[in-house]
């Protein structure tokens, strides 16, 4: 029996779904896998499990006592630094929530997804596999009142204060789920910490080489990512590709904390706050290190990196392979990381593991061992902390936090807040009894309602007023779609609520349609006239469903309540990553054609709806009868009728009268003649195509183009564009 290689015999044979698969044997086909996760099928709570419920009942402040007194009792399978957790805990609770990308909301804390590949594994967390496993038993005590997700974020928050740092707040509410995630893109690489995909997209430099300086300020890390190498959660702290050069290292982290929404003095200030404590581990060569918990032996239950480099932990610890502590107090809040970086020049020297770091020239050795008070050592550092110093930039502010330490504290309190709570969702989500009283522009704050409820005669007369105002239906049914269509599930951000399509920056975004001032025109109107407290907001998604009915004859739920946000509350920057890179719904192109193709960037934008292969197929559908194209094209309008909500977009999709091919150079735009006699009939794009060619959806499709499909049709479609329509209203949930 060999434990380290235990599937020796046969590892891809006959059973649980072995042998060689679909996605083998046709890697380029388009996979709907990522709109069936996280269902009761895998969810052992079941189905009516609500978290918020449970968290509700939480004695949030034993478990808070719980989580202290745990930072100071060291265990003997994996003993705490300096006697205290709290280093430790502090970067579990980061590397949970630094994962977080702008451009999809993706990564983050807020699905405990940590516990699974391959976040598990990454070469960046190693040994983080020992600090949830320090936490189970709290986890086991508090039960179902506290997720891991809340879990391994609320540890890192508790660190700091039992370390004097007094935090920003903390919101509860983040529910877990039990499978690795599929649909967040870590990057195209094969190996770890391989950089061979994610450089070059559009003009930048292929590889990056940092010796050559114009070049590695060129080069772009590829869209969404937001780490330099497959397998980190940021930058490698040796400087890039290794390479000890703090300035390099510096543009290096710039890119990859603003793709984690931090500006230039929230990233200093959070790394150099997190380095405030603690230490890294790199006490003998990587060779010792055993294969990380997904690839372990199954006897090793999940614990990866077994290491045989003397006791394997303690003072023997492997880490990172560097071997650095910062601070005279590593479980004490001070602003020594400053104080140093600054009093001392630094030399490049190498870890114990070999790894590049530094150390402090003419110093006294004035840093405490971790293990052995009778010993002390030189300060150290990290190629990317001597970039708070060497990047002209990051050096003022780490200046300016050297002088006023007051700034410092705040702007780290503030900076971790944001880092943990980025993709809770709005502010009307946080829980528990340190929720912060403050708005901050980043949650997209929203004004309280105030709106009398609308009753159910005051929504007819507004809707006889929108269809009196003479604006086309389908306008009204692109703008509500647009509006809406921001949202994405991923950080619980966008949506219709708000109503910010009236503000910049998504009045003049590119997918936006051209009738919007026209529409908002005749919404304002109908406002005014009707007298009533109804918010824009309410009147776009109300004049979107009842165009809808009109094309339908049939009902279309409506539920009011929404209120209208101003500029002032709107983040600019922050909101612009909201339009995505494509919404093949409404047939806007791929921005990013270069890095995916069309159909994927339509199931990445279902995946963000949080919609069903169904749910997507009948809306594409629907939306296509009702010639609801962003821009008006006729592109996948299959109908003699459009404007009538019908199946004809899948009748005609599947009729083999109609024979397709490409009119583009690009592959993106294709022709339907009649088969017989040559005609051209119409003209379609690899959104509408993908419902014939691919074979899952084809086979959803015809279920819509059967002769007996039309009132399931119909009644799919409205149920499908009403979940769009409310997918922010977690005020009506
Ligand atoms: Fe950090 C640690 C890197 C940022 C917090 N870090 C660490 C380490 C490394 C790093 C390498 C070691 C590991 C071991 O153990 O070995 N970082 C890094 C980088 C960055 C960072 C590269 C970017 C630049 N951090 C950061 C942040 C934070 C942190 C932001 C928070 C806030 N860290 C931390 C801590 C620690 C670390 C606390 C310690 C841990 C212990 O003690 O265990």
């Amino acid at each position: 029996y060999n434990a380290t290689n235990p599937g020796e015999s046969c590892p891809f044979g006959p059973a649980a779904g072995g042998g060689t698969r679909n996605k083998d044997w046709w890697p380029e086909q388009l996979r709907l896998n990522i709109l069936r996760q996280h269902t009761s099928t895998t969810n052992p709570l079941g189905a009516d499990f609500d978290y918020r419920k449970e968290f509700a009942k939480l004695d949030y402040a034993a478990l808070k006592a719980d989580l202290a007194a745990l930072m100071t009792d060291s265990q003997d399978f994996w003993p705490a630094d300096f006697g205290h957790y709290g280093g430790l805990f502090i970067r579990m609770s980061w590397h949970s929530a630094g994962t977080y990308r702008v451009y999809d909301g993706r990564g983050g804390g807020s699905e405990g997804q940590q516990r699974f590949a391959p976040l598990n594994s990454w070469p960046d967390n190693v040994s983080l596999d020992k600090a949830r496993r320090l936490l189970w038993p709290i986890k086991q005590k508090y039960g179902n009142k506290i997720s891991w997700a809340d879990l391994l974020l609320l540890a890192g928050n508790v660190a700091l204060e039992t370390m004097g740092f007094k935090t920003f707040g903390f919101s509860g509410g983040r529910a877990d789920t039990f499978e690795a995630d599929e649909s967040t893109y870590w990057g195209g690489e094969k190996t770890w910490l391989g950089n061979d995909v994610r450089y070059g997209e559009e003009g930048g430099a292929t590889v990056m080489d940092v010796d050559n300086k114009a070049q590695a300020h060129a080069y772009k890390l590829q869209e969404p990512l937001g780490a330099v190498h497959m397998g980190l959660i940021y930058v490698n702290p040796e400087g890039p590709n290794g390479v000890p050069d703090p300035v390099a290292s510096g543009h290096d982290i710039r890119v990859t904390f603003g793709r984690m929404a931090m500006n230039d003095e929230e990233t200093v200030a959070l790394i150099a706050g997190g380095h405030s404590f603690g230490k890294t581990h790199g006490a003998g060569p990587s060779s010792h290190v055993g294969p990380e918990p997904e690839g372990a032996g199954i006897e090793a239950q999940g614990f990866g990196w077994s290491n045989s480099f003397g006791t394997g932990k303690g003072a023997d610890a492997f880490t990172s392979g560097l071997e650095v502590t910062w601070t005279s107090t590593p479980t004490k809040w001070s602003n020594n990381f400053f104080e140093y970086l600054f009093k001392f020049e630094w030399e490049l020297t190498k870890s114990p593991a070999g790894a590049n770091q530094w150390v402090a020239k003419n110093a006294d050795a004035i840093i405490p061992h971790a293990f052995d008070s009778s010993k002390k050592q030189l300060p150290t550092m990290l190629t990317t902390d001597l970039a708070l110093r060497f990047d002209p930039v990051y050096e003022k502010i780490s200046r300016r936090f050297l002088e006023h330490p007051d700034q410092f504290a705040d702007a780290f309190a503030r900076a971790w807040f944001k880092l943990l709570h980025r993709d809770l969702g709005p502010k009307s989500l946080y829980m528990g009894p340190e929720v912060p009283k403050e708005d901050l522009v980043w949650q997209d704050p929203l004004p309280a309602a105030t709106g009398s409820a609308l009753s159910d005669s005051d929504i007819t007369s507004l809707k006889t007023a929108i269809l009196a105002t003479g604006v086309a239906p389908t306008s009204f049914i692109r703008v509500a779609w647009a509006s809406a269509a921001t949202f994405r599930g991923s950080d619980k951000r966008g949506g219709a609520n708000g109503a910010r399509i009236r503000l910049s920056p998504q009045k003049g975004w590119a997918s936006t349609p051209k009738e919007l001032p026209a529409v908002l025109a005749a919404l304002e109107g109908v406002k005014k006239s009707s007298g009533k407290n109804v918010s824009i907001a309410d009147l776009i998604v109300l004049a979107g469903s009842t165009a809808i009915e009109k094309a339908a004859g049939v009902a279309v739920p409506f539920v009011a309540g929404r209120v209208d946000a101003t500029q002032e509350s709107t983040d600019v920057e922050s909101w612009g990553h909201l339009e995505g890179f494509a919404d093949g719904f409404v047939n806007f192109p791929p921005k990013k054609k270069s890095v995916a193709r069309t159909e994927a960037w339509l199931v990445d934008k279902a995946s963000l709806l949080t919609l069903s292969a169904p749910e997507l197929t009948v809306l594409v559908g629907g939306l296509r009868a009702l010639n609801a194209n962003y821009d008006g094209s006729a592109h996948g309008v299959f109908t003699s009728r459009p404007g009538t909500l019908s199946n004809d977009f899948f009748v005609n999709l599947l009729d083999m009268s109609t024979e397709w091919k490409a009119i583009s150079d690009d592959g993106e735009l294709f022709e339907g003649v009649d088969r017989k006699t040559g005609t051209k009939k119409y003209t379609a794009t690899r959104a509408d195509l993908i419902f014939g060619s691919q074979a899952e959806l084809r086979a959803t499709a015809e279920v819509y183009a059967q002769s007996d499909s039309g009132p399931k049709f119909t009644k799919d479609f409205i149920a499908a564009w009403t979940k769009v329509m409310n997918l922010d209203r977690f005020d009506v949930k």
